[in-house]
């Protein structure tokens, strides 16, 4: 794995600046296979007998009928090999410098975007899901498959961390439960279109979203959000979201 320099002053600066930071070649190939072999692993011996809260599958089936999966969620509370990856000390050391302070692991899990029927991620801040204060975290999301813009890559816009948190609405979209409701028009969006192994990192106030994939190339990302421990969660702010949440999934539950 490869974090970055000893010296991390010029990346940090750049992402502080625009509110995300690309790092190539973040995992080799040799990393990569491993990564992917354990995540069929754990959808083969773990995911059978997941709540559903850890589990979203794409609500399209595929022209054979069969589903896809298209989050794991609390990867690193379910197994072992998730949680020693996502501990692994040159990313926390990489975490503490991006975090203002101690960093730990908030959650591990995948956004896979499968082939044909990977669905959209709406605009939205991590923050609104996360509620932390000071928003001193931000999300590693490491490409597993290439990341395109015809398999639905993540694009950001630069310096958008750096604004106010937008009001957040119900988005309909199970696995992204909210959406940003007021977003300006307009935007200078960048797309992190990356190799296998390469990696993005997004602070949690930076607007972001992701198209369907509707090409063949499945795009599977290994995500893992670290926070500062100084982090506060505000009560109210956080019941909110729990409410939309709660709602989107039971109304999924009962159709
Ligand atoms: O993988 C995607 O398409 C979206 C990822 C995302 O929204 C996130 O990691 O916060």
């Amino acid at each position: 794995m490869n974090a970055g320099p000893e010296d991390l002053s010029a990346q940090k600066r750049q992402y502080d600046e625009d509110g995300f930071l690309v790092f190539r070649s973040l995992l080799s190939p040799g990393e990569i296979a491993e990564v992917k072999a354990e995540l069929q692993r754990y959808e083969r011996e773990i995911a059978p007998s997941l709540p559903p809260t850890d589990i979203v599958w794409e609500k399209e089936p595929l022209p054979d009928g069969s589903r896809r999966v298209r989050n794991l969620w609390r990867l690193d509370k379910h197994d072992g090999y998730f949680a020693a990856f996502a501990n692994r000390p040159e990313i926390l050391r990489m975490a503490a410098v991006m975090v203002n302070g101690e960093a730990e692991v908030a959650g591990a899990e995948t956004f896979s975007k499968p082939a044909l029927v990977g669905s959209v991620v709406p605009h939205h801040q991590d923050n609104a899901y996360f509620n932390l204060v000071p928003p001193d975290c931000f999300t590693l999301w490491i490409a597993l498959d290439p990341s395109t813009i015809e398999n639905g890559c993540v694009y950001y816009v630069p310096g958008s961390h750096n604004g106010q948190r937008l009001p957040h609405v119900a988005s309909g979209v199970l696995g992204n439960s909210m959406k940003a409701d007021q977003v300006p028009a307009n935007l200078n969006e960048v797309p992190a279109v990356l190799a296998p192994g390469d990696a993005v990192i997004h602070h949690c106030m930076a607007l972001h979203r992701s198209e369907p994939n509707r090409s063949t190339q499945s795009r599977l990302a290994l995500v893992i959000v670290y926070r500062a421990k100084h982090c506060k969660v505000d009560p109210e702010a956080a019941q909110y979201y729990r409410n939309i949440a709660s709602a989107l999934q039971a109304a999924n539950v009962s159709q």
